[in-house]
């Protein structure tokens, strides 16, 4: 099946040469010269980051284009109101002449990968066609691919994944066409094809086009969640662990959050995933994580040893950085990486830099690509087949007003809606304007392959006589004061908001009942210093702030029509009678 597939997809693609990805050690070593020969990829000094290489994107493929990301299903009605919709029929046909051709002079990459533990039940194949040596060699460190992968896939069905940079004969460092992006989606023969962009969420298809969008309609057709959340353990000073799953949108922090370094004695946190969750439930009942991952693709400025000690020590080798800045020593550089930046430095867009050029180093989307393996506060069991138990789920968005700093829902339907009410200020993620405040509902308005209404319908139909559901919180780190400043110091002090968390989850009562939700009577705050009523601003229910919230989540609900679930328009009024 594979094979016919493949040389069905090179008759119409072209290409000079056909590679299968076995993914041992000298092919990979093979792909890294190839992709230093033609300066994708410029080594780093190996005595500051050993095996390590530096990639710069054309200036316009920097991030995930959501405008050219399409679902393509039969009825428009299943894609919704928030999706871009193409008939499948019309796309294919576009397609066709966009990929006729379309990999002569180049190699044409087959790469099969398993997204989750290989062995699990829970875990699915795909195949990923590319003629992108630098999507193969991302695709190495974030999945389990080659050879592993497909042992498993024998006469299984596959997801096909058929990727193209769309440049033919192109003797350029970073080859795409972003005149012509498409990244299209056909949820009901389970095929990505994406033409034009080489970066990130666009190529890398494992990631966003399977993980979540071709997931996330297998999930609600089999009764499973694929979303767009963490997953990190925290164990308490008594050694009980506990594990949660954390959904916020890109660029907010989730890379930060798994691996954070807890400020409180005892209290510890270890990393499962930073992105993607895929959950079941048990035969006992238990709603159980795996992470289909097995890397990070995490956004690099703003990481530093302070920040984020552990990303930082999981990309001191083995690691891809994309559109970063390169030292005069053969290193890397971002903003936030060191208090005080290089004296001089080559820009992302490879030009000379210095602190006084007045532009960034490195591009706010930049990236670092690297194993779980490296990561120092892995989660021993981050591999395990059978997944691992969800105690508590957290949503949160970047909001600056409004949002408390953390409440609990009052059941599993006021969770939902809380998820579903999600917005958040926009990041360099993804095309578009950033800063500007955008609903967002479960961190998945960009991945989300069905019609959100439909979504929301599936998250409520969780709730089953049996199960032992998740406690559901929502957080926001992002508040800030009428100066413009952060209220909550954020990064390793969020431990003190995951250990209200935890203990709620444990049912040790510290909570207040308010029209919003429960909300802490005390936090943790031993040893933080902050700034003198910052805490009664961060906990405040601010009525009018909520009323415009009620309202304008009112008529952003009203596009889902008929699809909207009835529980969610009595969540509403109900939280605008509350406030009011
Ligand atoms: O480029 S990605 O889609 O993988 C990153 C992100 O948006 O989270
Ligand atoms: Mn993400």
């Amino acid at each position: 099946m594979l094979n016919e597939w493949v040389q069905q997809i090179a008759a119409l693609c072209q290409p000079d040469s056909i590679h299968l990805v076995t993914g041992s050690d000298e092919e990979a070593r093979m792909i890294e010269q190839e992709l230093v020969a033609s300066k994708t990829f410029i080594p780093l000094n190996p005595e500051k980051r050993p095996n390590s290489f530096l990639a710069r994107s054309a200036p316009d493929d920097v991030a995930r284009v959501e405008d050219r990301t399409f679902i393509c299903c039969s009825k428009q009605e299943d894609a919704g109101p928030t999706n871009n919709w193409k008939d499948p029929v019309e796309m294919k046909g576009i397609l066709n002449g966009l990929f006729t051709g379309c990999m002569k002079g180049r190699t044409m990459y087959v790469v099969p990968f398993c997204m989750g533990p290989l062995g699990s039940p829970y875990s699915h194949c795909a195949v990923q066609i590319t003629d992108s040596p630098y999507v193969v060699a991302n695709m190495r460190l974030m999945t389990r691919m080659g050879d592993q992968a497909l042992k498993l896939l024998n006469e299984k069905a596959f997801v096909k994944c058929i990727h193209s940079v769309g440049m033919p004969e192109a003797n350029v460092p970073w080859p795409c066409n972003t005149k012509n992006l498409y990244i299209s989606h056909f949820p009901e023969s389970e095929e990505i094809w994406s033409f034009g962009s080489g970066y990130g969420g666009n190529a890398l298809l494992n990631k966003k086009s399977f993980a979540l969008r071709i997931a996330s309609t297998k999930a609600r057709r089999e009764g499973w969640l694929a979303e767009h959340m963490l997953i990190l353990g925290i164990t308490n000073p008594e050694g009980v662990k506990r594990y949660f799953a954390a959904s916020f949108p890109s660029a907010c922090g989730k890379t930060n959050l798994a691996m954070l370094t807890s400020t409180l004695k005892g209290w510890k946190v270890e990393c499962v995933g930073d992105d993607i969750a895929w959950m079941y439930w048990a035969d006992d009942g238990t709603l159980r994580a795996i992470n289909p991952e097995a890397g990070f693709f995490g956004v690099a400025p703003g990481t530093s040893y302070d920040t984020n000690y552990n990303a930082m020590k999981s990309v001191e080798k083995n690691a891809i950085f994309t559109n970063v800045a390169l030292t005069d020593d053969g290193d890397v550089w971002w903003e936030g990486m060191t208090k005080t930046p290089p004296e001089h430095a080559i820009s992302w867009l490879g030009e000379d830099w210095t602190p006084a050029s007045g532009t960034k180093a490195a591009h706010p989307n930049s990236r670092f690509t690297v194993s779980s393996t490296q990561c120092p506060i892995l989660d021993p069991a981050w591999d395990a087949p059978s997944g691992l138990p969800i105690s508590g789920i957290f949503f949160g968005g970047r909001r600056s007003s409004t949002i408390p700093l953390v409440r609990q829902a009052l059941s599993w339907k006021h969770g939902v809606f809380m998820a579903a009410a999600m917005s958040s200020e926009m990041t360099a993620a993804a095309k578009g304007e950033v800063g500007k405040l955008r609903h967002d509902p479960f961190a998945m308005l960009p991945f989300c392959g069905y019609n959100m209404g439909d979504y929301f319908a599936h998250w409520l139909s969780m709730e089953q006589s049996g199960r032992k559901l998740p406690e559901i919180f929502y957080v926001n780190w992002f508040r800030k004061d009428a100066s413009g400043k952060f209220l909550w110091p954020g990064f390793g002090e969020n431990i003190r908001v995951l250990k209200w968390m935890f203990e709620a989850v444990e049912g040790k009562v510290n909570r207040v009942k308010t029209p919003i939700g429960y909300m802490p009577e005390a936090l943790d705050l031993e040893g933080l210093h902050l700034a003198p009523g910052a805490l009664e601003e961060l906990l405040a229910v601010d009525k009018e702030g909520w009323k415009k919230e009620a309202s304008d989540l009112a008529s952003y609900f009203a596009q889902f029509g008929s699809k909207l679930p009835e529980d969610l328009k009595k969540e509403t009024d109900n939280v605008t009678r509350a406030v009011l």
